[in-house]
């Protein structure tokens, strides 16, 4: 009759558990940075476009950078964070907006 083994008393090789267990997948907040010359209805409309938020969603975030400073746009995995980074980077770029656009992890 076949016997039940351990992988360990097979002579598998196992890993310690320590170096198999994942990193937890970090969210990042994408963050919006206020500024004297980018006009609100560019930052609206990065707001819908990008973030996919509602104008008045879109409207109450761009009016909380205007008036603290900074504010997130959204919160993503890191690759779809440093994707809508890049997008609202070039579409201010096209627009000649210095809109600033940063992310950190939550
Ligand atoms: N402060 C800008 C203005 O008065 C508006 C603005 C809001 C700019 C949010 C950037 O991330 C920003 N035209």
């Amino acid at each position: 009759m076949a016997g039940h083994f351990e992988r360990e008393e097979l002579g598998v090789a196992t890993r310690p558990k320590s170096e198999t267990k994942l990193a937890k997948p970090r969210l990042w907040k994408v963050l919006l940075h206020n500024d004297d010359y980018t006009t609100r209805d560019f930052v609206v409309e990065i707001l819908q476009r990008i973030f996919h938020k509602t104008e008045a969603e879109a409207v109450t975030i761009m009016l909380h950078v205007h008036h603290k400073g900074v504010g997130v746009a959204g919160v993503y995995p890191y690759d779809v964070a440093e994707t809508k980074v890049e997008a609202v980077r070039t579409l201010a770029r096209q627009r000649e907006f210095p809109l600033l656009c940063t992310m950190e992890p939550e």
